[in-house]
């Protein structure tokens, strides 16, 4: 097994496997690299374009503390950022009220069948945080669905093949119960139904007790969809976010095959832990290297700045294998 460069660091030393290793160019991107007046950029979605090009669609959050989305190209997805001289999407209130205050937190799924990118975002309504889908083919024109999940709704995505003939969409409807991970079905991305529970938060004093969620898209390996998703732990001092792993069957995504039961990577570092949001990581994206191993994990960091972790999909898989237990396990654990 090849292990992601040497030069990555490992911000601790601790007896934990080092599993997504820290860029030395972090933070990769921050306000000061943008071309017009922001507060802040973060929490961006990733993908290749068809030159090889990573495109970052970030999200932007100005003084008035709303946010809209900004694309930034770079040929080695670390470096020499092309970043679009205005917004790339803009909150559009008049036609689409449910962004009357910002869109956030963009996802974004490359669809081989319909040769586009799907991209679902956040769009912040007065009834508070709902799921929006829109689709691109360059990340400069884009058409807009509208919403598909009414608040309060987020980090959502979707796959990037129909199953069983439907589209598929991970998103994490706020319940009574709590903020678990759902999934849902849909024959033409407009219309939503056969929503079923996917992944529960726990409870207690687990690290992803109470509140959970999708982070960047799942990644599809010939085991299963591997699956980051970020766990929120409320503390004195302010919520803690933290990812874990999980793999879901292929065909069935609804089906838990492996669940860490320990955290993999948690703010560590100056810039995740300090920032306007301190204590957080969260990636909205990744990108595959070309030996089909190695992803770059992009992640918001303290709400302040963008930075990159990588990671081996085989060494993920051997630590669930190795520390992760069937779901059927969670009625007792919760
Ligand atoms: C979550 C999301 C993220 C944000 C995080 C920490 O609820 O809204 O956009 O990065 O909180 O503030």
């Amino acid at each position: 097994m090849t292990a992601p460069e040497t030069t990555l660091v490992n911000v601790e030393s601790t007896h934990y496997p080092p599993l997504l290793l820290r860029h030395p160019a972090n933070p990769i991107l921050t306000r000061k690299d943008w071309p017009y007046s922001i507060n802040s950029v973060f929490n961006a979605g990733a993908t290749l374009l068809q030159d090889g090009t990573t495109l970052l669609l970030c999200r932007i959050e100005d003084r008035r503390g709303l946010s809209h989305l900004c694309a930034a190209r770079s040929k080695n997805g670390v470096d020499g950022w092309q970043i679009d001289r205005e917004p790339t999407l803009m909150p559009s209130p008049k036609d689409y009220p449910e962004e009357i205050w910002g869109i956030e937190d963009p996802r974004i799924t490359f669809v081989p069948e319909l040769q586009q990118y799907v991209i679902t975002y956040t769009s912040y309504s007065r009834g508070g945080p709902g799921v929006s889908l829109a689709l691109t083919k360059d990340f400069r024109s884009f058409e807009r669905y509208g919403v598909i999940m009414p608040p309060d709704d987020k980090d959502s995505a979707l796959l990037p093949r129909r199953i069983n003939g439907y589209w598929t969409l991970i998103h994490r409807p706020m319940t009574p119960l709590g903020a678990h991970m759902w999934i849902s079905y849909s024959p033409d991305l407009h219309h939503w139904g056969r929503h079923r529970l996917m992944l529960e938060a726990r409870r207690g004093a687990w690290w992803d007790a109470n509140k959970i969620g999708l982070s960047p898209p799942p990644i599809e390996t010939s085991r299963g969809w591997l699956v980051l998703y970020h766990g929120v732990r409320h503390t004195p001092s302010g919520c803690l976010y933290r990812l874990g792993l999980a793999l879901f069957d292929l065909e069935n995504p609804e089906k838990c095959l492996l669940r860490g039961d320990s955290w993999i990577f948690g703010p560590e570092a100056d810039y995740e832990r300090n920032g306007d949001v301190n204590n957080v990581v969260f990636p909205c994206g990744y990108t595959m290297d070309p030996d089909g191993d190695t992803v770059n994990v992009y992640y918001g960091a303290a709400d302040c700045a963008i930075a990159l972790a990588r990671a081996s999909v085989r060494s993920l898989l051997e630590w669930l294998d190795a520390n992760g237990s069937c779901d059927r396990r969670r009625a007792q654990d919760v």
